[in-house]
């Protein structure tokens, strides 16, 4: 059943001047007289209605929940609150990861809205993906923004008493979690309701299915996304959650925010750049083709370079937590590097793991992406699709013997080889 505050109104762009003009924080940064700002909405994601208000003087953003799921409508209710702790996301991103998240302005829990900065001339990264363009700094903000959020949202840095309390608040963002624990970890599996698949996979989704032994190592990373409370995650971190200009880089969305696995942000957001790899065929020309998939890769195998970096770096500098504290090591004079690698050991494999299922669910499950399902021609999308699914299944079987970024990246220039259909 749909559950709203009685006062709750979804805001259109004829009523959005008459409604936040009276708000002082947008009323400072777009003039008092509302009547000569512009509104348009330009949300086109699963959930949300997102508007860009513009006048002579400024220009913002205003995000607001429905009390449902957008794409399907009012029969998938869906809670305002995720507003909330998309709210209290960002404003620990902003203080962990500086620079990285837009600006608030304002947050109105009863409307369930947020306004926030508008991030002029950036594109959605998965269009830039698309389009062929390359962004200078990418790898390097992304590696930096995993690891200083999963790093300070931990028992590192942390103190208890304050990692508990946010592991309390952002565990009730269960009717979120809900949709990843089904949609990514569930569906892909079985052939549920909300499943579509293109023409010509029926083979390797039939083989993926049957495979008894993937489907519960699925269900051991499953266990750990809903179980291993070890940080807070963006929680939704692929190409379409990341706003780019050439050279600038800006995370947004963080409305799955939950206490989870240090290795899953990091996984989703390679999934996504190993499906954009993939897709390329379908948007290159030969001459560039190859030049555009190296630079992807390169994407790849740097942002976990420096996500290592700077974990590493924050372990040598703010190690304030009760985990692996100076006390029992530097200050008995031994050496805590040992632990430190063990620890980055773990999260790669986490992060191997959940980047298999990733690679999964986008093709098989509700909500797809536009990498792939933009390819006009079924014959050309399902027989890159397949390379995805079955490279997916690797990183999931293989995840003991895949130490590090550069196999990953090698398998995946395999598959980019292979006729899988
Ligand atoms: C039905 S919501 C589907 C997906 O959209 C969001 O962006 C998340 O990725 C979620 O899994
Ligand atoms: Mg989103």
């Amino acid at each position: 059943m749909i559950q709203k505050p009685a006062d709750y109104e979804a805001l259109t762009t004829a009523t959005i001047a008459d409604r936040l003009g009276i708000v002082e924080a947008v009323a400072t940064r777009l003039g008092r007289d509302a009547a000569k700002w512009n509104a348009a909405e330009i949300g086109d994601g699963n959930l949300n209605l997102v508007f860009v208000v513009k006048s002579a003087e400024g220009a913002l953003v205003v995000k607001q929940a429905l009390p449902y799921l957008r794409v399907i409508g009012e029969s998938w209710p869906l809670p305002l609150k995720r507003a909330f702790f998309e709210y209290q996301a960002l404003v620990r991103q902003k203080s962990r990861a500086p620079g990285f998240v837009p600006e608030i302005y304002h947050f109105d829990e009863s409307q369930a809205l947020i306004v926030m900065e508008y991030l002029a001339d950036h594109t959605i990264l998965r269009y830039k993906l698309m389009a062929g363009e390359r962004v200078e700094g990418l790898a390097g903000a992304m590696g930096r923004f995993v690891a200083q959020t999963a790093f300070r949202g931990s028992d590192l840095a942390l103190d208890i008493d304050s990692r508990k309390a946010d592991t309390c608040l952002f565990l009730q963002n269960v009717e979120l979690c809900k949709i990843t624990e089904s949609l990514i970890f569930t569906d892909p599996y079985f052939p549920a309701e909300r499943n579509r698949h293109t023409v010509g996979l029926d083979p390797v989704v039939a083989m993926l299915r049957e495979d008894t032994a993937m489907k519960v190592r699925v269900q051991h990373f499953l266990a750990k996304f809903a179980g291993h409370a070890e940080t807070l995650l963006h929680g939704d971190l692929h190409s379409g959650s990341i706003m780019c200009t050439d050279r600038a880089t800006r995370i947004i969305d963080p409305e799955f925010a939950t206490y989870g696995p240090m290795g899953f942000d990091l996984g989703m957001l390679l999934a996504n750049f190993i499906m954009a790899f993939f897709s390329q065929p379908a948007y290159r020309n030969a001459h560039n083709l190859q030049s555009y998939q190296d630079w992807i890769c390169d994407v790849i195998a740097e942002i976990v370079s420096t996500f290592e970096k700077e974990f590493a770096r924050l372990w040598k500098s703010e190690r304030t937590g009760i985990l692996y504290p100076a006390t029992l090591f530097e200050d008995q004079g031994q050496d805590a590097s040992v632990a430190l690698w063990e620890k980055l050991q773990m999260i790669w494999k986490d992060a191997v793991g959940f980047c298999g299922i990733e690679m999964h669910r986008r093709i098989l499950s509700l909500a797809h992406n536009a990498d792939f399902e933009s390819i006009e021609d079924p014959a050309q999308r399902s027989s890159l699709e397949a390379r995805s699914l079955l490279m997916g299944r690797d990183l999931i079987m293989q995840v003991e013997s895949l130490d590090d970024c550069a196999q990953i990246v090698e398998m995946a220039r395999d598959y980019n080889r292979r006729d899988c259909l």
